[in-house]
């Protein structure tokens, strides 16, 4: 049976336009000076009299912007869904998008567990129910140095940490991606550690700008962006942001993850976006934009800095890479 990407969205099918229309809708709204802040303010405020102002909101949740907070025009629909990894399919980015079109992402289940008191396991349907997507626009940085900007929905990771209640000895959350061998073609090379894995202390977990996403351009995210629901943490190297997850799971040691295990020189645990740290094999000085000509600075923490930048206090980045 054919997944019904209608069935597992949060928002009404006459939202979900073809990225024209999107950006049409989107100047519609600006024209009638309907702007991202004020619809915050009032959707945060509501009708109340005199109610506190609403907190400054995350940069990239501000609604009907078409850039990012930066400026930065969004990549293109078909770039974002045309040019990925995803090794489990293919090492080809190219190719990636035709070999996962089959992949089955319904029903699907996510079973988050470990020192939590309240484990759990939810279908991506519950968690659409429960934890309503919100729009968050992203750079993504991979840490090939190519980049991309990103309109995501999705919701923070964090609500769904509160939901299951993380122990005091709970530090660090594993992620898990689906290993289904007779889907994923990518999975008969030997040389990975299958199943994808990867990690993020609690605290970069349960930060506001920490998502999992679930669509993207106001659609349901395709299987080769980790369709049904994936992870994305934008101040770190792309392949932090793990897809199409099976399992979360609270720990207290740092978790292993599958590129620190083939080659811990290169892909440290932190990974976070750092122009003065090179790879071994190249510069992290500059990226190519997709879809852009020439190249641009990289910035530290992929821009995020002012967000992100005291969870690192007193750590030796050069060392924790
Ligand atoms: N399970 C899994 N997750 C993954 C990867 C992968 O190969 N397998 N690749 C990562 C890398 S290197 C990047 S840059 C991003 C790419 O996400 P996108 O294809 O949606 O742009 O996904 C990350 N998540
Ligand atoms: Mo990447």
């Amino acid at each position: 049976m054919k997944s019904d990407p209608i069935r597992s969205l949060p928002i009404s099918p006459s939202e979900i336009t073809p990225e024209h229309i999107y950006f049409n809708r989107r100047q519609f709204l600006k024209a009638l000076g309907f702007s991202g802040a004020a619809a915050l303010l009032l959707a945060a405020c509501g009708e109340v009299p005199g109610a506190a102002p609403a907190a400054t909101p995350p940069p990239g949740a501000t609604a009907g912007a078409t850039t990012d907070e930066t400026g930065a025009a969004l990549t293109p629909y078909a770039s974002i869904a045309g040019y990925n990894n995803y090794y489990e399919f293919s090492t080809s980015k190219e190719a990636v998008a035709g070999l996962a079109q089959g992949f089955k992402t319904a029903p699907w289940q996510v079973e988050v567990g470990g020192l939590v008191r309240n484990p759990r396991t939810y279908s991506v349907d519950d968690l659409l129910k429960k934890f309503p997507a919100e729009e968050r626009i992203y750079r993504l940085r991979c840490v090939e140095a190519w980049s991309m900007v990103i309109p995501w929905n999705g919701f923070e990771l964090g609500a769904l940490l509160k939901d299951v209640e993380p122990t005091a000895e709970a530090k660090y959350v594993r992620f898990e991606t689906a290993y289904v061998p007779e889907q994923m073609p990518g999975l008969s090379a030997p040389f990975y550690p299958w199943p994808y894995q990867e990690g993020l202390r609690l605290d970069e977990a349960m930060h506001r700008l920490t998502i999992l996403a679930t669509g993207l351009y106001g659609k349901s995210l395709p299987p080769q962006d980790g369709a049904p629901i994936r992870l994305v943490v934008p101040w770190k190297y792309g392949f932090k942001s793990i897809k199409s997850i099976v399992k979360i799971e609270l720990v207290a040691d740092q978790p292993a993850t599958l590129w620190s295990t083939i080659a811990p020189n290169e892909y440290g645990f932190y990974a976070n976006v750092n122009p003065q740290v090179d790879h071994p094999r190249w510069s992290q000085a500059t990226e190519r934009r997709i879809g852009e000509p020439g190249r641009r600075a990289t910035h530290m923490f992929n821009g995020y800095e002012g967000e992100v930048a005291a969870l690192y206090t007193g750590m030796d980045l050069r060392k924790n890479y």
